[in-house]
């Protein structure tokens, strides 16, 4: 509102309709101000409640939050704060709540000290969430009496300020509720309990001393959850990092200030090799990162490079650690209040403030540098995992450079396990991919020389999900399979230099068989999808059983072939059941899984691969009894993947 409208001979009526014309003004345009009508604007006016209520905290003078789902999906939102003023407003001449739930942007002006550090990102200000809501009612205590206040239809005042009652002195705190107007979210007025539940939980991570109350009551059974973390983004940590082994017991935890800008920074080490780095500024989530973030990188990364050097962990010459070294494994939380951030990025979500960079890698390099001192076990841990990070990162370079030489240049430095075959017509050339040495004999003796290549694979190939880049392409059996194919892998991958049109998986037809395809299936579809869509991939079909009478030898594929052959044959049979390829000779093992002219070969499918990928996962838990347990109870699924 302009100054020249605030004449001292103001009218209330003439000041409301102004007021009126502002909040018309959201309703007509919502999008300016919460971005989207959708569900998530929706959730943009419980945030904008909530980080008021959570200001009034952050001024110290409320300890707790309650935030109700109410039937009809009513918001109900209560702190114990102060309450809001409810004296006349020296430029509205209203009360100065009823001016914050009516006036554009009268929020903070009217706040002061205590809101210095309010939510950024939102900050739209009351008066917005009372524009878009069918009704919104207002009750605040204060000086021992309990005011109320109601709008309704997007602002409009229907019962103004009322003294309703009386309360002890220690009552105090404000309480909103209001009902989002359906003329205005038009696609959906339903909350989602899980996202306010993890905004609150997150809400109490970050202000540890702050109690919120969470509860859902539009169900007959109320659902209900207290959070509130005296540790706060330490436990934050521990709470991301449930799943994971912590290397070490407590989480570092580091904090301080300069001038009015604060940084705090948890931080644990696990036994995994990802990270999970997640900042805020002001409460909010800067899912782009920024400054502040890049600080503490930096100072990571200069902290524990100085220490490893400084404890001869690294010697003069070695190369230094690099970021991603550092944050192997590692889970951080950085928080910083800044009293007038900057926003950047594609969603606004980037700290921009340069002098906050500055200030996050000095505070946490001193006390970081600080903590290794004064904890050499824990220093030695995370020096040591850096150390070997780094280390794998090297050799991961240095394996992706011999595959990718050796695969360009074509059948020159082929695996020593390969036996080729003499044809250079890749459409015409078949690899079998054979499961252990005696069986890989067999295929050798076997085969069509011309056309037909054998790479047997020695134990299980490596599980290509749990390892990390470099161990996968350090493991032979793998490094053998791309150097025969000769295609490159992954992004690098050439079809046109594919060595093999037909690629044949040929296991056991046992739980290990069905084990390792679907390791190389997996193998495959993580690093040869192409191959897969191009059809150059196929499960061989051995036989189950061979049945003989005199002379005539039959096989069988299937335990129903099995039957019929039988009732054919008559009794008097002899029956020999295959355990694995090895038991057959190379006559058998061409006759009945390799001669192209009566051989059955299953291709493979980009599907059965993803079936395959996922059941993989499954699988490779660290636990090995319920793994055994699951390809018992499903080999006969394991074997029909190939065939769906
Ligand atoms: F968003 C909101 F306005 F609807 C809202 C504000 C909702 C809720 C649940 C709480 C609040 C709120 C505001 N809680 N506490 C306050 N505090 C003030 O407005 C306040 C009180 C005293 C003084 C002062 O200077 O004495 C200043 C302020 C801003």
């Amino acid at each position: 509102m302009d100054e020249k409208d605030l004449r001292d001979d103001y009218s209330y009526t003439e000041n409301d309709i102004q007021v009126l014309e502002g909040l018309e003004a959201v309703r007509k345009r919502p999008g300016m101000y919460i971005a989207t009508t959708s569900s998530k604007g929706l959730h943009h006016l419980v945030w904008e409640i909530v980080d008021n209520a959570i200001d009034e905290a952050l001024a110290g003078y409320a300890d707790k939050i309650t935030v109700k789902i109410l039937k009809d999906d009513v918001i109900e939102i209560t702190d114990n704060g102060r309450g809001m003023p409810v004296g006349i407003h020296k430029k509205t001449g209203i009360s100065t709540v009823e001016t914050i739930f009516t006036v554009l942007h009268a929020g903070g002006k009217f706040g002061g000290g205590a809101y210095k550090v309010s939510g950024g990102l939102h900050g739209v200000g009351a008066s917005v969430v009372n524009a878009l809501s069918q009704w919104l009612e207002v009750y605040v205590k204060i000086n021992q009496k309990e005011y109320y206040v109601k709008f309704v239809n997007g602002g409009h005042i229907q019962q103004k300020l009322t003294e309703i009652s009386q309360c002890s002195v220690h009552d105090h705190g404000t309480k909103v509720r209001f009902k989002p107007d359906p003329l205005i979210f038009q696609e959906t007025t339903v909350f989602d309990y899980q996202t306010i539940y993890d905004r609150l939980q997150e809400l109490a991570f970050l202000n540890p001393f702050l109690t919120i109350e969470f509860s859902d009551e539009r169900k007959d059974e109320i659902k209900k959850s207290t959070f509130e973390y005296e540790g706060g983004i330490s436990e934050y940590v521990s709470f991301l990092d449930k799943d994971n082994k912590p290397l070490f017991e407590n989480p570092i935890h580091v904090k301080g200030k300069e001038g009015d800008i604060s940084c705090e920074i948890a931080l644990q080490y696990n036994n995994d090799y990802s990270s999970h780095i997640y900042s805020f500024c002001n409460n909010v989530n800067t899912q782009e990162g920024g400054t502040h973030e890049e600080g503490f990188r930096m100072a990571l990364t200069r902290v524990i490079n100085n220490y490893a050097k400084d404890n001869n962990f690294l010697k003069k010459d070695d190369e230094s650690l690099k970021p991603e070294d550092v944050k192997e494994g590692l889970t951080a939380i950085i928080s910083v209040r800044h009293p007038n951030p900057q926003y950047e990025g594609q969603t606004k979500t980037k700290l921009g403030n340069s002098e906050v960079r500055k200030i996050c890698s000095n505070i946490f390099s001193s006390q970081f540098s600080r903590f290794l001192l004064e904890n050499p076990d824990i220093a030695r841990i995370i020096v040591e995992k850096s150390i070997i990070a780094s280390r794998a990162r090297v050799a991961a370079i240095k394996a992706r450079e011999t595959t990718r030489r050796k695969s360009s240049l074509e059948s020159a430095n082929m695996p020593e396990k390969l036996t080729d075959c003499s044809s250079r017509d890749a459409s015409k050339n078949e690899i079998y991919i054979v499961e252990g040495d005696s069986a890989g004999g067999s295929a050798k003796s076997g085969r069509d020389p011309k056309h037909q290549a054998i790479l047997p694979l020695r134990g299980k190939i490596l599980n290509v999900q749990k390892a990390r880049e470099h161990t996968i392409f350090d493991n032979n059996e793998i490094k053998a399979m791309i150097t025969a194919f000769g295609c490159g892998i992954g992004d690098e991958l050439d079809i046109n230099k594919l060595r093999y049109h037909k690629i044949v998986i040929m296991t056991d037809a046992d739980v290990d068989g069905a084990h390792i395809r679907i390791l190389l299936l997996t193998f495959f579809y993580r690093f040869f999808r192409e191959v897969i869509e191009g059809g150059y991939i196929y499960v061989a079909q051995p036989p189950l059983f061979r049945v003989q009478k005199g002379n005539t030898i039959k096989y069988a594929y299937s335990d129903k072939q099995l039957e019929r052959l039988k009732d054919e044959m008559g009794d008097k049979v002899s029956l020999q059941r295959y355990k694995g390829l090895g038991e057959m000779d190379a006559q058998q093992l061409w006759d009945t899984t390799m001669n192209p002219e009566t051989r059955t070969l299953l291709q493979v499918t980009i599907d059965n691969a993803m079936e395959a990928d996922k059941y993989f996962e499954m699988l490779m838990g660290d636990e090995v009894e319920p793994r055994k347990r699951y390809i018992m109870e499903n080999a006969q699924f394991v074997r029909n993947l190939d065939i769906a």
